[in-house]
């Protein structure tokens, strides 16, 4: 039997949505490239600054979830407990101080824990960059990202905020030779197990690195350099930065691939760009020539 408040054609109206709603959810776990089969829950993990993120989330999840059932069940019982009933008075209660007391201690200590604890780990994420980390200067635009990677000196050229502009991209000077030497990729390739430091940079308005799998949330803001953004990918494997400031009308297609290799794939792939670069001849002892062939000639089509 309808219920008297839903109107005629309501009941029809909440199947529609309710239709629309189940097919939104389908299409929208077809659509997550990266995360098929597990949309509700958090994507994988694959940083050792993310695991310890995670670590938190898993504290304030059984937390609150234990906090949540436990009122929630007590609201319940006495909801049914001391419910209306004929010949039953009402009993009066002014309250009591030590459960105040309680209620209101117990949260004060958890929540002070969970600040200095949290603050502990921002501090540990945001701790300068090890000595051995690669770095690489990552510049957002609408709509796009481009890395520049430091050629066979190990050393990026110099760049200054204030120069980048349309026609100078990373704000670097022609006139220094090692400009020329810098690698440019449209992916972002990286070792696995080694520390990544990360310049981010935006030549228009504000974007943000997003890496749900490295649990790194970084705006990139233009004439400022973000220099504090650093981690160490723990497994091998295939991701997508994904911009996720709305920064106009090309938001939705702002993104690149990551890649995620070992060590000696990193170096297939970088030093035959930076010997490139330097007008040095490529390298010809390649452990598996096929191979490194193959990777060479993928990557560059992702190479400007
Ligand atoms: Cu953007």
């Amino acid at each position: 039997m309808i219920p008297v408040f839903f109107k005629k054609g309501s009941v029809s109206r909440l199947l529609t949505g309710g239709v629309f709603l189940f097919l939104l959810t389908l299409t929208s776990s077809v659509m997550a490239e990266e995360r098929t089969g597990n949309i509700y829950g958090l994507p994988p993990c694959v940083t050792t600054t993310g695991e310890q993120v995670d670590f938190i989330i898993k504290i304030i999840f059984w937390l609150t979830g234990v906090v949540f059932v436990a009122t929630q069940g007590t609201y319940i019982y006495y909801l049914i407990r001391y419910r209306r009933r004929p010949g039953v008075p009402a009993h009066y209660s002014h309250g009591n101080n030590t459960l105040e007391i309680i209620w209101t201690t117990l949260p004060t200590i958890i929540f002070l824990a969970l600040a200095i604890y949290s603050n502990r780990v921002w501090e540990e994420i945001h701790r300068p960059a090890p000595e051995n980390a690669l770095t690489i200067d990552v510049s957002s635009y609408q709509f796009g990202w481009e890395m520049r990677y430091p050629g066979v000196t190990g050393k990026l050229a110099p760049m200054d905020v204030r120069k980048i502009s349309p026609t100078n991209r990373w704000g670097t000077d022609a006139e220094d030779p090692s400009t020329a030497q810098d690698v440019i990729s449209t992916e972002l390739v990286i070792p696995v197990g080694r520390p990544v430091h990360l310049l981010l940079h935006s030549r228009d308005v504000i974007h943000a690195f997003y890496v749900p799998e490295f649990r790194l949330y970084q705006d990139c803001v233009p004439g400022r350099t973000i220099g504090w953004v650093w981690f160490q990918a723990t497994r091998t494997g295939n991701f997508q930065i994904a911009c996720n400031q709305l920064c106009g009308t090309g938001h939705y297609i702002m993104k690149a691939p990551i890649k995620v290799v070992s060590e000696e794939e990193y170096q297939k792939w970088i030093m035959p760009r930076q010997q490139k670069n330097a007008g040095l001849p490529a390298p010809s002892a390649a452990a598996s020539p096929a191979k490194a062939a193959r990777l060479t000639e993928k990557s560059a089509e992702n190479t400007l």
